[in-house]
């Protein structure tokens, strides 16, 4: 299998962490992807041009991040971070939404405030994302004790979500609000999947 890659992009991070929980990381070749080069070749195999994008060995180009990590998870025989029914795949469904929703409004905030120029920054709108990150961790705050248990594709998220506001926006430390979801991420970031996958500029 070839994962079109970025060392930066917490949703490639997601791929990752779950293809190394389940032992397959060995049958994944990394593709260093710049998504805004043409000729990267990203755009046949997702044409939303982004990273993750998997190319399976039989050819077939599988995106986004949820569907990767589902794909992956069918292809091992131990514990499944995929609950096959019930309460606990909706929990953990729920959970990677709320993680992927997080990620997707804290990357248009540093789009917006790291990358665009200052004059044409809109505060209005980056405060309106700000707002989305900040509930996003006081619910998960409010959950933490409920974090704890079978790793789920859930649970990886929101590592990798707390992972990208501590490399992209160190400078706001969620912890100070949010302790018991700081004492579950400090165990949790322990995991070698999660030491092993930490992003790094220029990776
Ligand atoms: N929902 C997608 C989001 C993927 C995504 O936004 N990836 C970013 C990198 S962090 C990207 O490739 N951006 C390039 C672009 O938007 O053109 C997933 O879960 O895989």
């Amino acid at each position: 299998m070839k994962l079109r890659y970025s060392a930066t992009s917490p949703y490639v991070r997601k791929v990752l962490v779950t293809a190394l929980e389940a032992g397959l990381d060995d049958r994944i070749e990394r593709a260093v992807t710049n998504t805004q080069d043409r000729d990267s070749g990203i755009a046949q195999d997702n044409p939303l041009a982004k990273v993750p994008a998997l190319i399976t060995d039989a050819g077939e180009s599988l995106y986004d991040s949820p569907v990767i990590c589902e794909y992956l998870d069918s292809l091992h025989d131990g514990p499944k971070v995929f609950p096959p029914e019930g309460a606990e795949r909706w929990r953990a469904l729920r959970l990677q939404a709320l993680g992927d929703g997080m990620l997707d409004a804290a990357i248009l905030i540093m789009l917006e405030t790291k990358r665009r120029p200052e004059a044409l920054r809109w505060a209005d709108w980056i405060a309106l994302q700000q707002v989305k990150v900040q509930h996003g961790l006081d619910r998960l705050e409010s959950e933490a004790a409920t974090l704890d248990g079978p790793l789920t594709i859930g649970t990886i998220t929101v590592g990798c979500t707390l992972g990208y506001l501590d490399f992209r926006f160190a400078e706001d430390d969620w912890r100070l609000r949010h302790p018991s979801l700081a004492a579950w991420y400090e165990t949790f970031s322990r995991r070698p999947s999660m030491r092993e996958t930490v992003p790094r500029d220029g990776a």
